[in-house]
């Protein structure tokens, strides 16, 4: 095998930052003597580390230093062509039996998948640098924060989880020296990178994460998906907290009543625009500002949702991004970033589709390949990435690090879909919003591999992320209503609609403000709607349309409920909730009936 990960040797004081935690030690030492390292790196997320590992990248060409006066510290690194996304076929969740992964969910039994994975990771790291990196998930003073580690013998992935996780000393710190504390173990090897050899495999029971044959975003950054999101779900259900893949922004209004909203939406549809929104012109005085753009952990008190992010950076789609989607994210990215598969340019700046200003005349492709504008090829990867750290927002929230979190006010589901659903509606209760979020569909994306534009189910945007049934998911959430004295509101948004000439009927972007401040309006008890089988509804006089420029008509079919599309919708969530062969809870078939009463009367 082909070492495309070779060693490194640090000088005296860097890689030697040995946790005191003995159960941790037994764990390297197990595995260090199964994948066979030259060495042993254990980070401490300091500067000097940092510098050292980038110079490393940059000798082994896994870096390309950017130009320094365009975009200071800042790194492109190009994934190998076959390895650009999550693979969600062969991501398993491995528990004792089939049934707790549920219907939803890839399922390999715990025993054999150790056995075959530690074939795989035998010697797998020969000749390369073993890399121990502790990380937090979550504020350090918060009730939810986790401690992982993650062994990886990629140093793409180290400098990755310093930028999205807080990642050496602090998490040592939290973690002690209590060898019966829990954390989350991770291994990580890119073996050959080769597709027929990569798994991405989960074993909630024992809080461990072992990830193969991949080099790429969410399938190798373990903090993430894996354990903010599967693991965290798994742990969640069972501690009475919520793990969501939901951003959480705040707003503010111009007198200075600040809510918090969560919203959940599947990957690739405008996550990260909505969680760094600038209010337009027409909202002078109104404030949006970001606690997170992917993951929410949440957690009930005083009858109240409060949320953390627990990462520490933004993992960001860069295709799209301009000053005009989301003028944040692009002043987040001018420095201290690690790019990844997006294109070079000849003075050494970075290009991608939609980005601002004339396309350059050459460029080096993601691939490595000379690009011009007559390219058949595109020049970034459609699921090419930014990681950035949250520091970087302009609108960053200054109660980002509050550990007990932000009361969420209201709970926002949404995905791509050309038709039947509109633009915004509120759930009747909380019970009638789990099944908003459980029948949530979506038109897929480039951020998975497989058939893009396909619609599909999604509940809750966790359909590639709960760690186990999906059905007892289910029931958490109906769980977690009843201990709610004062729930957040739920809503379902779109803001894909098309016409029938097939032009997105609504602007998008910075003018979600406008929903969004009817359904603050709503939380405060003062937007009107009008009731509508599906739930409440703004009338067109309950948004506010001032100096948008949009015509009656596209207002009623943004808000419009055909009700052929709905009887077709209708037998599509059935149809869904029949395919999880009978995980689905009493309350939301019931949900169901109702829905479809609402359309007879
Ligand atoms: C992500 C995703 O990377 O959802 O956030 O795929
Ligand atoms: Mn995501």
């Amino acid at each position: 095998m082909k070492n495309i990960a070779p060693a490194i040797f640090p000088p005296n004081g860097i890689g030697d930052s040995k946790p005191t935690n003995q159960a941790v030690l037994d764990w390297v030492h197990e595995i260090g003597k199964l994948t066979k390292p030259e060495n042993i790196f254990w980070c401490d997320g300091s500067e000097r580390e940092n510098e050292f590992l980038i110079a490393e990248s940059l000798k082994q060409n896994v870096l390309i230093k950017l130009n320094e006066e365009k975009i200071p510290r800042s790194y492109l690194h190009r994934s190998n062509p076959n390895d650009v996304a999550r693979v969600e076929k062969v991501t398993f969740i491995c528990t004792p039996t089939k049934e707790e992964a549920g219907p939803t969910n890839n399922w390999s039994e715990p025993a054999e998948t150790y056995s075959k994975l530690y074939g795989l990771l035998d010697g797998a790291m020969r000749g390369r640098t073993m890399f121990i990196v502790p990380y937090m998930m979550g504020p350090p003073d918060s009730p939810l924060t986790k401690v992982g580690f993650e062994i990886t013998d990629s140093k793409y992935v180290v400098l990755s989880m310093r930028i999205m996780t807080r990642m050496g000393k602090i998490a040592l710190e939290r973690l002690g020296s209590d060898p019966k504390a829990e954390w989350n173990r991770g291994v990580h090897s890119l073996l050959d990178v080769d597709p027929d050899r990569r798994f991405i495999c989960h074993f909630p029971q024992d809080n461990t994460i072992i990830s193969v044959g991949s080099g790429y975003g969410g399938n190798v950054l373990l903090s993430k998906k894996c354990l903010a999101l599967r693991i965290g779900s798994y742990l969640a259900r069972k501690q009475g907290w919520m793990a969501e893949h939901m951003l959480i922004l705040g707003v503010e209004s111009p007198q200075g009543r600040k809510h918090y909203v969560a919203a959940a939406f599947p990957s690739a549809c405008g996550k990260t625009n909505f969680a760094m929104l600038i209010p337009p012109e027409h909202f002078k005085g109104w404030k949006v500002t970001t606690v997170g753009d992917d993951i929410a952990w949440m957690e009930v008190r005083d009858g109240r949702l409060f949320a953390v992010n627990p990462e520490n950076g933004y993992f960001g789609v860069v295709p799209g991004t301009s000053y005009k989607s989301n003028p944040n994210a692009m002043k987040s990215i001018e420095h201290d970033t690690l790019y990844t598969n997006v294109a070079l340019t000849d003075d050494g700046d970075v290009w991608w589709e939609g980005k601002d200003g004339e396309p350059p005349k050459h460029a080096i492709d993601w691939r490595g390949n000379d690009w011009t504008p007559d390219s058949t090829e595109k020049a970034a990867h459609p699921n090419s990435r930014f990681a950035t750290p949250m520091r970087n927002n302009p609108a960053l929230d200054p109660d980002v690090e509050k550990g007990e979190g932000v009361p969420i006010s209201a709970i926002i589901f949404g995905g791509r879909r050309s038709d039947t659903v509109p633009l915004v509606y509120e759930a009747f209760d909380w019970t009638h919003g789990v099944y908003l979020g459980a029948t949530m569909a979506s038109e897929t994306t480039a951020a998975a591999t497989g058939a893009v534009g396909q619609v599909r189910r999604d509940p809750m945007a966790m359909l590639p992320f709960c760690g186990y049934n999906i059905g007892d998911y289910f029931r958490h959430w109906i769980d977690i209503g009843k201990r709610l004295t004062n729930p957040p509101l739920i809503f379902n948004v779109n803001w894909f609609r098309k016409s029938t000439n097939g032009k997105f009927l609504w602007p998008g972007f910075g003018e979600n403000m406008r929903v969004l401040k009817w359904m603050i309006d709503r939380c405060e008890k003062k937007g009107g709607a009008i009731k509508s089988p599906v739930g409440w509804l703004p009338a067109p006089r309950d948004l506010d349309l001032d100096g948008l420029g949009i015509d009656d008509k596209s207002v009623a079919d943004l808000l419009g409920i055909d009700h052929e599309e709905w009887q077709k919708e209708l037998v599509a969530h059935k149809r869904f909730f029949d395919s999880l062969g009978g995980v689905v809870p009493e309350e939301l078939i019931g949900q169901h009936k109702q829905l479809a009463a609402r359309f007879e009367l």
